[in-house]
C-alpha cells in the first residue's frame, strides 16, 4: 500500500507500478529506435517526461495517463482507416478495428451505465459537434422529411433542401455563459456552435455564483432553445442534472451535457443521483483525457432515440477514426472500471476540498466562495493581479495553471481575473490533502509577492527570493509524489 507524503496511507498504488519495469524497458528500446531516426524528437519525448516530473500541474483539464494507455497509442493499429462504424465500413479490413471499437463501447456503456456509447471523437470539440449534428438530425431533419413525405435525404429536392437548410439554420441553443465557467463550444462565437446556431446563455448568481436554476428556468421558457446545454470548463460547483432534465422537458428541449472535466468523478461514483448525468441527459459528451484519465480524445453516451444519429458521426462531421486512440479508451476505461479509480475519484474532490479550504484560511477570494468539484476558482484581483499577472508570476515560481474568466470579469476574457486549479492530476501523483494545502501556502507566498508594473495588465514584478523559495518548496512535494516512480528511461 502507498502513502502520501504526509504519511497518510492511500489505498491505491502508485498509476503502474505493477509494470514499471517492463513499461521501462518497452519505452527505452521504443525511444533507442525513434532517437536512430530522428533524435530531436527522442529527446523531445524524454525532456517532457523530465519536465512534467518537476514542475507543479495544477491545470484543472490535464492529468497524467497510465504507461498501459500511453504504450497502447504506439502501435500499428494506428496505420488502418476504418470511416462507417463497427460491421459497417467504407474500408476493407477492419475486423480488428471492429474488435477495439466495440470493446472500448462495451467499456463505456457498462462504466456509465449508458444505453449506448460511440468512442470515435477525436477530441471534446467533435464530440460536442457530432452531438449537436446528431440532435439536428434527429429533432429537425428527420420530422422535417416526413413532413415532406420523403424517406431519405438523398430524395431531397433541390426545394426541400432549401426548406431544410432554413429549418437547421434556425435553431437556438441555451448554454452557460463563458464568463460563469461554460465552453466554448457552447455557443460562442470563436466556436462554430455560435455559428450554428442562435444563441444565448445563463449565467449564475451575481451574489453567491451559484447556477441559479429559476433562472435557467426562465431563460429556458423565454427562449425555448433545441438544444439545453449543462457543462462547464471553470464552475467550481456539482449541477443537478435531473433538474435541468425538468427544465429541457417543459420546454421541449434536448438537454445535452458535456461532462469532459468532470467524467471522472462521474466513472468514480462521486457524482451519483441527480448529480450523475447521464440517465438524465439525452446526450453527454465528454474528453476522456481530464479527470477520466484516459488518452486525449472523447467520447459521446445517448439514449436509444439519439443513437442511429451519432453512430453516423463518421463521415457526416468526423474524420477517420484514430483506432489506436480508440484502442487506448478501451483501456483507460477499463481502467476506471477497477476499486482504485473510484478511491482516485473520490481524493481528487477531497483534495480540491482541502486546496480551497487553505485559500480560504489564508483571506483569499474563491468565486462561490469554494467548490465541490475538482476545480478551485481564485479571484485574484483580490491581490492586485489580472489572471494574466497571476498566471506568469506562479509559472516563474515552477506552478502551472492557467488564467480564466471570473463572472462579470472586469478584466476580459483574455487578461481576465482568475486563476483556474485542479486537482486531477497532482492527485495521480499520490498528493494528499496535506500536499494541497501547502499548494496553496505557496500559491498565495507568490501572489502576496507579485505587483503589478504601472497600469499594465500583463507586466509584472516578483519580490526577489519568492520564485527559489517556491520552487524548491514544491521540489520537495514533487519529490515525495514521484510520477510513474519506477520507470526509468
Ligand atoms: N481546454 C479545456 C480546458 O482547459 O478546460 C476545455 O476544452
Amino acid at each position: 500500500m502507498a502513502a502520501d507524503s504526509t504519511g497518510t496511507a492511500t489505498s491505491a498504488p502508485p498509476l503502474g507500478a505493477e509494470y514499471a519495469d517492463t513499461a521501462s524497458a518497452a519505452y527505452r528500446a521504443a525511444l533507442d529506435v525513434i532517437e536512430s531516426v530522428e533524435p530531436r524528437i527522442a529527446a523531445a519525448t524524454r525532456k517532457e517526461l523530465a519536465d512534467q516530473r518537476d514542475s507543479l500541474k495544477l491545470i484543472a483539464s490535464e492529468n497524467y495517463a497510465s504507461p498501459a494507455v500511453l504504450l497502447t497509442m504506439g502501435s500499428w493499429l494506428s496505420d488502418k482507416y476504418a470511416e462507417g462504424t463497427i460491421g459497417h465500413r467504407f474500408y476493407a479490413g477492419c475486423q480488428n478495428v471492429d474488435t477495439v471499437e466495440s470493446v472500448a463501447a462495451e467499456h463505456a456503456r457498462e462504466l456509465f451505465g449508458a444505453p449506448y456509447a460511440y468512442v470515435q471523437p477525436h477530441s471534446g470539440i467533435d464530440a460536442n459537434l457530432v452531438a449537436y449534428w446528431a440532435i439536428l438530425a434527429t429533432r429537425v431533419e428527420a420530422p422535417s422529411l416526413a413532413e415532406a413525405g420523403v424517406k431519405h435525404v438523398n430524395n431531397l429536392s433541390e426545394e426541400d433542401w432549401e426548406t431544410l437548410r432554413h429549418k437547421l439554420g434556425s435553431q437556438r441553443l441555451l448554454g452557460m455563459s463563458l464568463d460563469a465557467g461554460g465552453h466554448l463550444t457552447h455557443g460562442f462565437r470563436p466556436n462554430i456552435s455560435g455559428k450554428m446556431f442562435h444563441q444565448r446563455s445563463y449565467g449564475t448568481d451575481p451574489q453567491t455564483g451559484l447556477l441559479d436554476y429559476g433562472a435557467v428556468a426562465a431563460a429556458a421558457r423565454e427562449f425555448k432553445p433545441l438544444i439545453l446545454v449543462a457543462g462547464y470548463s471553470a464552475y467550481p460547483r456539482r449541477i443537478n442534472f435531473a433538474t435541468m432534465r425538468e427544465i429541457a422537458d417543459e420546454v421541449g428541449a434536448t438537454l445535452m451535457v458535456d461532462m469532459a472535466h468532470f467524467a471522472g468523478l462521474v466513472a468514480g461514483k462521486v457524482f451519483t443521483g441527480d448529480e450523475d448525468p447521464v440517465p438524465h441527459a439525452h446526450v453527454t459528451t465528454t474528453t476522456t483525457h481530464k479527470s477520466l484519465r484516459g488518452p486525449r480524445g472523447g467520447l459521446i453516451l445517448a439514449q436509444p432515440e439519439y443513437a442511429d444519429a451519432v453512430d453516423k458521426g463518421c463521415p457526416m462531421v468526423l474524420g477517420g477514426p484514430l483506432p489506436h486512440v480508440m484502442a487506448a479508451k478501451a483501456v483507460a476505461l477499463a481502467e476506471a472500471r477497477q476499486p482504485a479509480f473510484a478511491t482516485y475519484a473520490q481524493r481528487v474532490a477531497d483534495n480540491a476540498q482541502a486546496l480551497a479550504d487553505g485559500f480560504v484560511r489564508r483571506g483569499a477570494r474563491l468565486v462561490t466562495g469554494g467548490t465541490d468539484n475538482h476545480i478551485v476558482l481564485l479571484d485574484v484581483t483580490s491581490f492586485g493581479l489580472t489572471g494574466r499577472q497571476a498566471e506568469s508570476a506562479l509559472l516563474n515560481a515552477g506552478v502551472v495553471t492557467n488564467r480564466n474568466s471570473i463572472p462579470a470579469d472586469p478584466n476580459g476574457a483574455w487578461y481576465t481575473s482568475g486563476i483556474r486549479f485542479g486537482t486531477p492530476a497532482l492527485t495521480t501523483r499520490g498528493f494528499g490533502a496535506a500536499d494541497f494545502d501547502r499548494v496553496a501556502e505557496l500559491v498565495v507566498d507568490v501572489l502576496t509577492n507579485t505587483a503589478p508594473v504601472g497600469t499594465s495588465k500583463a507586466k509584472y514584478t516578483l519580490a526577489d527570493g519568492t520564485a527559489d523559495r517556491v520552487r524548491a518548496a514544491a521540489a520537495e512535494l514533487l519529490a515525495a509524489n514521484p510520477l510513474y516512480p519506477g520507470l526509468t528511461l
